[in-house]
């Protein structure tokens, strides 16, 4: 298996529990916008990835967005779980799909869906980075279903994996930002993301503003990685077509 190790993921303990020990973080004791690569990866994504992770979104302690402006959907501990052995701590980037699922009785009841932004209007397809698939489907199926009949949109995003050591959590958590204004949250919905590459590893930071202009650039490192064909091709990636 092709992973690198930071050494200091987790430890089971005697009794079987996973114990968490959060690693010491590198401090970035200044910003370092001139220093940082502009692109992630090699021409093509290699293994480890494609990595595939999905989950329920979960709650965390609300900082990203109040305190950074900067919203991350977090992803519960199974998730993290289910693709551990292949993930060191740190900054990757990817594509995302947000599924609001909905009962069928509940598919008739509202004109005024809250579905529209995660779904994939003609206008927000030239939106940069997005696409739609539009896939036909049988209005019925299964009891838990897309809300609509067309997968939702797939978005850039990047994700946080690790301890967030600026803040010292002392549980590990997976983070997803997605690049797309939603204007609205998306708790208890199914989040899919499909990981092509790796960032950088989690830094400490003296200040919060060098916290937020670290996760900017990421931002624009994962959108310039992500513009690549081998890298846009996952867009279509089969985890993004199932309703
Ligand atoms: P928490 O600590 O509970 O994760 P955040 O302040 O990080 O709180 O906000 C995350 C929530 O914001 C997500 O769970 C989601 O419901 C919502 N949200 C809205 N827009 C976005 C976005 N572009 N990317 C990620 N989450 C978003
Ligand atoms: N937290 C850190 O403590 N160190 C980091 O280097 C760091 N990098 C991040 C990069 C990205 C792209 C994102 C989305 C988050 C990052 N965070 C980092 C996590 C951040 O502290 C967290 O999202 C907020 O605390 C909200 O939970
Ligand atoms: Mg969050």
């Amino acid at each position: 298996m092709t992973t690198a190790h930071d050494g200091n993921d987790n430890c089971a303990s005697a009794a079987g529990t996973t114990t968490t020990i959060p690693p010491a973080a590198p401090i970035r004791t200044s910003t370092s916008a001139s220093t940082r690569a502009k692109i992630a990866g090699g021409p093509t994504p290699e293994v480890p990835y494609p990595i595939k992770m999905n989950g329920t979104v979960i709650k965390g302690f609300g900082r990203g967005s109040k305190d950074l402006g900067i919203p991350t959907a977090n992803l519960p501990e199974e998730a993290i779980a289910a693709q551990e052995d292949k993930m060191v701590t740190g900054i990757y980037y990817g594509w995302a799909q947000v599924v609001v699922r909905t009962t069928p009785e509940s598919r008739f009841l509202s004109s005024t869906s809250t579905t529209q932004d995660t779904l994939a209007p003609s206008s927000t397809s030239t939106l940069p980075g997005s696409t739609n698939t539009n896939v036909a489907r049988s209005a019925s199926s299964s009891s838990s279903s897309l809300a609509t009949s067309c997968p939702a949109t797939v978005y850039p995003m990047v994700m946080s994996l690790g301890w967030n050591p600026f803040y010292k959590n002392e549980k590990k958590s997976a983070e997803v930002h997605i690049m797309h204004n939603f204007h609205r949250d998306f708790y208890g919905d199914d989040l899919r993301v499909v990981v092509l590459g790796y960032i950088r590893p989690e830094l400490d930071y003296t200040t919060l503003e060098a916290l937020i202009e670290d996760i900017n650039i990421d931002i624009e490192v994962a959108h310039r990685s992500l513009e690549r064909p081998d890298y846009a091709a996952f867009k279509e990636d089969p985890l993004f077509l199932q309703l």
